[in-house]
C-alpha cells in the first residue's frame, strides 16, 4: 500500500510467463510515462496481467499500442488488463490500438466495482480480439467519456444534487423529442442518470442503459439552468462575464451528449465544436445540431 513506483527510461516491454504488474491498494502507483508500446511474450501460455486493484493506479499515458503477437508458440497467451474496485485505475489514455493477432485465448480489458480504464478518447480505438467487460460499475472510459481539456483553477465547487440533474435531464429528453417525429421519450426515460467522482478530467460518461455525470464537472462546477430551454446566459454559445454560466461547464450540454451517445452517436460525428464533440470548455454550451438527430434515426436506434 502506498508505494510509487516510476520508471521513467522505459520506453517499450516485452511480456514473459506470468508477468504481472500489479498496484494494489490506495495509494500505490506504478508510473512509466514513456512506455509507448507492450508486446507479450511469445512462449507458450505467456500471459501478461496488468491489475489496479482497491485504489491502485497504473499510470501508462504514453501507451499507443498493446499487442500479443502472432509468433512463436500462440496456445494459451494473452493480454489481461483489469482495474477493480473503488479508485482503482489504469490510465491508457494515448491508447490507439490494442491487438490479439492469436485469438485462440483472447486479451481483455476489464473494469469493475467501480474500477476505471481510461483510454484514448479523441481518436477511435481499434481492438482486435480483445473482450472488454464493465460490471457493477467499472468504466471503460475513452470513447464515450466526455471531458474538459485543463485543470480548473483552485477551489472548492458545490457538488451536483440529484434534483438539480433529473431536472436538466428531463429539459434535454424535452428538447432531443421536440427535435425528431421518432418517440424518444420512452427509450430516454428508461436511461438511469446518476451522479459519481469520474477521474482526472472527465465529466461525462454514457453506455448504452445509463449515464454517469461527474460530481463536480472536474472542479470548475457545474452551470445548472434555471431556464435550461432558453440560452440567455450564453451570448452567441459563449456566457458574458456576469452571466452564472461563466467559468462552469454547462450540465445541459453534456447531459445532452451524453443521452445522444446512448441514441448511436460517435465523436467521428464531430466536425470542430458541436454537441458531438468530446471536450467541453467552462462557460459554453455546446448546440444540438438539427441534422444529427435525423442521421441517427435514420441508422436505426442504437443497438449497442
Ligand atoms: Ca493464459
Ligand atoms: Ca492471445
Ligand atoms: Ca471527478
Ligand atoms: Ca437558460
Ligand atoms: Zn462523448
Amino acid at each position: 500500500d502506498g508505494v510509487v513506483l516510476e520508471l521513467p527510461a522505459v520506453t517499450s516491454v516485452t511480456g514473459s510467463l506470468g508477468n504481472t504488474w500489479q498496484a494494489d491498494g490506495t495509494g500505490s502507483v506504478l508510473r512509466l510515462p514513456s512506455l509507448t508500446s507492450i508486446a507479450n511474450g511469445d512462449g507458450h501460455a505467456f500471459d501478461m496481467f496488468l491489475r489496479a486493484t482497491t485504489g491502485g493506479r497504473i499510470e501508462l499515458p504514453a501507451v499507443t499500442t498493446i499487442v500479443d503477437p502472432n509468433t512463436g508458440d500462440t496456445r494459451n497467451r494473452g493480454v489481461h488488463i483489469t482495474a477493480d474496485g473503488p479508485g482503482s485505475t489504469i490510465d491508457l489514455s494515448a491508447l490507439l490500438q490494442f491487438t490479439d493477432a492469436n485469438p485462440d485465448e483472447r486479451s481483455s480489458l476489464s473494469a469493475a466495482n467501480f474500477g476505471t480504464i481510461v483510454v484514448n478518447g479523441s481518436q477511435p480505438v481499434s481492438l482486435i480480439n480483445v473482450m472488454t467487460s464493465e460490471t457493477n460499475n467499472g468504466m471503460i472510459l475513452g470513447q464515450f467519456g466526455m471531458r474538459v481539456d485543463v485543470p480548473p483553477p483552485l477551489g472548492a465547487e458545490a457538488e451536483l444534487r440529484q434534483e438539480e440533474l433529473q431536472r436538466i435531464a428531463d429539459a434535454a429528453i424535452t428538447l432531443l423529442s421536440g427535435s425528431t417525429s421518432v418517440d424518444l421519450q420512452s427509450r430516454l426515460s428508461a436511461v438511469r442518470v446518476s451522479i459519481t467522482d469520474l477521474p482526472g478530467l472527465f465529466v461525462g460518461y454514457a453506455d448504452k442503459d445509463r449515464i454517469l455525470i461527474d460530481d463536480d464537472a472536474a472542479g470548475y462546477g457545474w452551470f445548472v439552468d434555471a431556464t435550461p430551454l432558453d440560452d440567455e446566459e450564453f451570448l452567441s454559445s459563449e456566457a458574458g462575464t456576469d452571466s452564472p454560466a461563466r467559468g462552469r461547464i454547462d450540465l445541459l450540454s453534456v447531459v445532452l451528449h451524453e443521452y445522444l451517445h446512448v441514441l448511436g452517436m460517435s465523436h467521428a460525428h464531430s466536425p470542430g465544436e458541436t454537441i458531438a464533440s468530446p471536450l467541453i470548455e467552462p462557460g459554453r454550451r455546446l448546440q444540438l445540431m438539427p441534422d444529427l438527430l435525423d442521421d441517427l434515426m435514420s441508422d436505426g436506434l442504437a443497438a449497442w
